[in-house]
C-alpha cells in the first residue's frame, strides 16, 4: 500500500476537520491512537503522549538535544544517539563511535521511533475478563495489578512447589532480574528465546573448542556460509564486515535452499537440498584429509582424535556427498582447495540460528570440525576467543525451598541439554503432560511463543492449562493475548538498564549503557521495578535491594575508564587484539584440546562424530517449509510498526514456478497451506528465489491479537504450521522438519 493511501486510510478515524497543517506522520500517530482507543483504552490514557502530540504546533523549534542509547530492535544492541526536542524523539542516528555497529543503524534501528510511538503501545495493567483470546480486559491499577500477582505466585508456590511457575525471559539487559527474581522465589524453570534460536550451534562449538568463538569475518579470505543469511539477518559487526572483507578480496560461498539477498551478493551459491549440509561438511573434511590439505602442525599439536575421524570420513566421499546435497563433487573438492589454500584466514562460518534440524548439533559439529582442520583457531581471519569485559554485580545466595522437585520439568527430555537454559519445547510439553510434576503459573517476558514457539495450537493449550500467567511486554503480542495478567514495559528508549558487555568481535569487545531518551509513556514499568515490587510482597526484598543506579555502580565499581567513555561517548571499546589471545592455553574441553572426537558424548548417548542420516524424502505435491529472515523484520515483534510496514504489508508464500504451474497458480493467488498441526491461507509469492521442493513464509503476521491494529487480519503464521520437533542432544527447537501441502484456497 502506498504511503498516500495509508494516510488516507488513517484519516478516516479523525473528525472531518483535522487541521491540514499536520504533518502526515502526526496524522498516524493520531489517527491510531483514536482508533486503539476502542480497545485499550480511550484516548486520555495517551498521557505520556501529549508532548508529542502538542509539539508540531510549536513555532519556533528549540535545539534537539543528544542522547546516547542502544538500539534494542534486535538483541544486536547498535549504539544510537536520539535526537530528542520538546521531550519528543525526532531522529535516531548511528552512534559513531560504536565500533560494533560500525557506524550503523538499520531500517528497523531507524524504525524504533515508531515502536516507541505506536498507537498499539500497552498502556495500563490489564487484567482477562471472560475467554481466553477473546480479548476482554480490565484495566487495573498497578497496586491492584501487584498485589493480584504476588497473590497467585504465593498461592502456586505453596501449592505446586516454587518450580510449579516457569519463568520465560528473552533477550535483554534486564532479563537478569528476571533470572534473579526466579532464582529467589525458588524455580528453576527457567528458559528464554535461545532453545528456539541457537543452542545446537552453541552446543557443537563449545563442545568442539571449548568456547563459542567469535569469527574473525572482517580478515577472512573465504567465507562459506550455510544455514545463516547475513546480509538480511544482520549480525554487527560480521553483516558489514563480510562486505568490506569481499572488498578486500574474500570469497563468500553460500549453501541456502532459498535465494538470499546474501546469496544473491555472494561469489559462488548452491541452491542445497534442505537437511543435509552435514554430507556437504563431511566431504569437504575428507577432501581436506585425503589431499593432505589440512593444517598439519595445528591438528597434531592442538586437536584430539584425527585418527579416528580420518577413518570415521572414508565412506563420506563428494561423490557420495553429491548424491545427497546435490553439490556436485568437483566443487566440493574444488571449496576444498580453495580454503586451504585461504587458511588460516578462512571458515566455515558458524551462523546463529540453529533451530532446524533434529540433528543440528551435529550438523553443527561438522561445520566446527571443518574449522579445526583448517587451524584458523585465533588466527587473523578465522574463529577467535570470544572476550567481553567482566563487570561486577550485586551478589546474592539464592535461598532453598525443600518442597521443590529435584529437577527442572524439561531435565532428561534431551541428551544434553543446557540445564541453565533448558527447552521451550519439552517445557512445554512437559507442562501439558504435568510430567514429572504439575507446573501451573508463568511468567513472560519481552518474548513471543505464541508466534516463535512452533506449534502454535500447543502453547495456546499450554497457556489454558495454566492456573496463572502473566506477560509483560509493550505491545498487546500474542502471548500477551492469551495471558491472565498482561503488564505494560517501557521500551528501549524510555528505560534505564545496567550496563551491557558484549563479546568481542571482528571489531572489539565493549560495553554500552542505555538511559531514558524520553519519559516513560503512560503507565509503562520496567520489569525491575515489577519484579521488586513482587519480591517486596512475597517477602523477598532482600534479594531486590537496590535500584537499577546501584546495580550499575557495581557493575562499573572496578573499571572507571569504562563509566567515563560511556558518560562521553555512550559506548566504550576495547580495542585489544582480537587474535594471538589463546597461544599456549588449553582449551576448555576434557581433552584440554580441540575435540573432533568428544568421548564424553558416549556417557551421553550422542554421537562422538556427526554421522549423517539422509532427511527424510519430500514426497510429490509436499514441500518442505524453512524459516529465515529479511532485513525489515525481528522475528515476531516489528510487524505492527508502520515504517517496516511500508516496506512488507503482508507475508507470502514462496514457490518455484515449476510447482505452481503444476497447481495452477498466478502469481498472487491465494493458496491454502496444510501441514500436519495446522493450516493457513496466504498469497503464493511464485518464484525461482526456492527450490522446487522448498517453501518459506515470514514471520510474525497472522497474528491473533486484534490490538495489533496495523497487522491484525494480514498473512498467515509460520508457528500455527511448524511442527514441534527437537533437536536430539539439546531439545533446541527444530524448525525444518515440516512437510506442507498447497492448494489453491
Ligand atoms: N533483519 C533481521 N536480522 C536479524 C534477526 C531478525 O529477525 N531480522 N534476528 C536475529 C537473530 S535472533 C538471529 S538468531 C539471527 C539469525 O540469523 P541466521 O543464523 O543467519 O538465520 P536465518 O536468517 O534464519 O537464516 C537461515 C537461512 O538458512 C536457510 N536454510 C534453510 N534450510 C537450510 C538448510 O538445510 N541448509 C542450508 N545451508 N540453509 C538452509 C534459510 O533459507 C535461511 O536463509 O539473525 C539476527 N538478525
Ligand atoms: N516463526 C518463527 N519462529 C522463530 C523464529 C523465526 O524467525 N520465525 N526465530 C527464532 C529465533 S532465532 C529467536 S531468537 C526467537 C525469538 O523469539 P522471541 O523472543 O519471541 O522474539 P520476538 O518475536 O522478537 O518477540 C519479542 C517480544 O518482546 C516484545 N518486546 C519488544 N521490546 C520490548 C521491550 O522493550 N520490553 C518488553 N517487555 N517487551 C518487548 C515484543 O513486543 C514481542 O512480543 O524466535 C525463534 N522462533
Ligand atoms: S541490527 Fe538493526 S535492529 Fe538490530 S540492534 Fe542494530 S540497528 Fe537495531
Ligand atoms: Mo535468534
Amino acid at each position: 500500500m502506498s504511503d498516500r493511501k495509508k494516510e488516507t486510510q488513517g484519516a478516516g478515524s479523525l473528525t472531518a476537520n483535522t487541521p491540514t497543517r499536520f504533518s502526515r506522520r502526526r496524522l498516524l500517530k493520531l489517527s491510531g491512537a483514536a482508533a486503539l482507543g476502542g480497545i485499550l483504552g480511550g484516548p486520555g490514557a495517551l498521557a505520556g503522549g501529549r508532548a508529542w502530540a502538542a509539539a508540531p504546533a510549536a513555532k519556533a523549534a528549540p535545539e534537539m538535544s543528544r542522547h546516547f542509547s542502544a538500539c534494542d530492535m534486535c538483541f544486536n544492541k547498535c549504539g544510537l544517539i536520539a535526537r530528542v526536542r520538546d521531550g519528543v524523539v525526532r531522529k535516531l542516528d548511528p552512534n559513531p563511535r560504536y565500533l560494533k555497529s560500525r557506524g550503523m543503524l538499520c531500517a528497523r534501528g531507524n524504525a524504533g521511533i515508531r515502536q516507541l510511538y505506536d498507537p498499539n503501545r500497552l498502556k495500563y495493567p490489564l487484567l482477562r475478563k471472560g475467554a481466553r483470546g477473546e480479548g476482554k480486559w480490565q484495566r487495573l491499577s498497578w497496586e491492584q495489578a501487584l498485589d493480584l500477582a504476588a497473590e497467585k505466585l504465593g498461592k502456586l508456590a505453596k501449592e505446586y512447589s516454587p518450580c510449579g511457575t516457569v519463568f520465560n525471559a528473552g533477550t535483554d539487559t534486564q532479563s537478569v532480574f528476571v533470572h534473579r527474581f526466579a532464582e529467589a522465589y525458588g524455580s528453576y524453570n527457567v528458559i528464554s528465546h535461545e532453545s528456539n534460536c541457537l543452542i545446537s550451534r552453541n552446543r557443537a562449538f563449545l563442545d568442539t573448542f571449548g568456547v563459542v568463538p567469535i569469527p574473525d569475518t572482517l580478515n577472512c579470505k573465504y567465507i562459506i556460509m550455510a544455514g545463516a543469511n547475513r546480509f538480511e539477518a544482520l549480525v554487527t559487526p560480521d553483516s558489514i564486515d563480510i562486505v568490506t572483507a569481499m572488498e578486500r578480496g574474500c570469497k563468500l560461498v553460500v549453501l541456502d535452499p532459498r535465494f538470499t539477498k546474501t546469496a544473491a551478493l555472494a561469489h559462488e551459491y548452491h541452491a542445497i537440498k534442505p537437511g543435509t549440509d552435514m554430507a556437504f561438511f563431511l566431504a569437504l573434511a575428507q577432501v581436506l584429509i585425503a589431499e593432505e590439505l589440512y593444517d598439519r602442525e595445528f591438528v597434531a599439536q592442538r586437536t584430539h582424535g584425527f585418527d579416528k575421524l580420518a577413518k570415521h570420513l572414508r565412506p563420506y566421499s563428494p561423490e557420495w556427498a553429491e548424491k545427497e546435497c546435490e553439490i556436485p563433487a568437483a566443487d566440493i573438492k574444488r571449496m576444498a582447495r580453495e580454503l586451504a589454500a585461504a587458511a588460516p584466514a578462512a571458515m566455515v562460518y558458524p551462523g546463529r540460528r540453529s533451530s532446524d534440524y533434529e540433528d543440528s548439533s551435529q550438523i553443527r559439529r561438522s561445520m566446527a570440525i571443518v574449522n579445526a582442520l583448517l587451524g584458523n583457531w585465533d588466527q587473523k581471519g578465522g574463529l577467535t576467543l570470544p572476550r567481553a569485559i567482566k563487570t561486577g554485580s550485586i551478589g546474592f545466595t539464592a535461598p532453598f525451598y525443600d518442597n521443590n522437585p529435584e529437577d527442572r520439568v524439561d531435565a532428561g527430555r534431551a541428551q544434553m541439554m543446557f540445564p541453565e537454559e533448558g527447552s521451550f519445547k519439552h517445557t512445554r510439553d512437559a507442562v501439558l503432560e504435568g510430567k514429572p510434576y504439575p507446573v501451573k503459573g508463568w511468567f513472560n517476558y519481552k518474548t513471543n511463543p505464541m508466534q516463535t514457539g512452533a506449534n502454535r495450537k500447543k502453547t495456546m493449550e499450554m497457556f489454558s492449562k495454566l492456573e496463572f500467567s502473566v506477560c509483560v511486554d509493550i505491545l498487546m503480542s500474542d502471548t500477551a493475548w492469551v495471558s491472565d495478567l498482561v503488564l505494560p514495559a517501557p521500551t528501549y528508549l524510555e528505560r534505564q538498564d545496567p550496563v551491557s558487555s558484549f563479546q568481542g568481535s571482528s571489531a572489539c569487545s565493549g560495553i554500552v549503557m542505555r538511559d531514558p531518551v524520553v519519559e516513560p509513556m503512560f503507565e509503562s514499568r520496567p520489569v525491575f521495578w515489577i519484579v521488586k515490587e513482587l519480591a517486596g510482597r512475597l517477602g523477598l526484598g532482600e534479594y531486590f535491594d537496590f535500584t537499577i543506579e546501584d546495580y550499575r555502580r557495581a557493575q562499573l565499581k572496578d573499571l572507571p575508564q569504562v563509566a567515563k567513555a560511556l558518560k562521553e561517548e555512550g559506548v566504550y571499546n576495547d580495542v585489544s587484539p582480537t587474535h594471538g589471545q589463546h597461544q599456549g592455553k588449553d582449551f576448555r574441553t576434557r581433552s584440554t584440546k580441540v575435540e573432533l572426537y568428544v568421548d564424553r558424548y558416549l556417557e551421553h548417548g550422542v554421537d562422538p562424530m556427526p554421522v549423517y542420516h539422509a532427511p527424510k524424502p519430500v514426497p510429490a505435491g509436499k514441500y518442505r517449509m524453512v524459516v529465515g529472515r529479511n532485513a525489515y523484520i525481528s522475528q515476531s515483534s516489528s510487524t505492527n510498526n508502520v515504517l517496516l510496514c511500508e516496506l512488507e504489508q503482508e507475508n507470502s508464500l514462496w514457490m518455484h514456478p515449476q510447482e505452481a504451474a503444476k497447481l495452477g497458480l498466478a502469481q498472487g493467488d491465494k493458496v491454502l497451506v496444510t501441514s500436519p498441526v495446522g493450516s493457513q491461507t496466504i498469497k503464493a509469492r511464485i518464484t525461482e528465489e526456492t527450490r522446487p521442493d522448498t517453501v518459506y513464509m515470514d514471520s510474525g503476521f497472522g497474528v491473533i491479537s486484534k490490538a495489533l491494529e496495523n497487522v491484525y487480519g494480514k498473512g498467515a503464521c509460520l508457528a500455527e504450521l511448524l511442527e514441534d520437533r527437537a533437536d536430539a542432544v539439546t531439545g533446541n527447537m527444530a524448525m525444518h522438519e515440516t512437510l506442507v501441502s498447497v492448494s489453491k484456497a
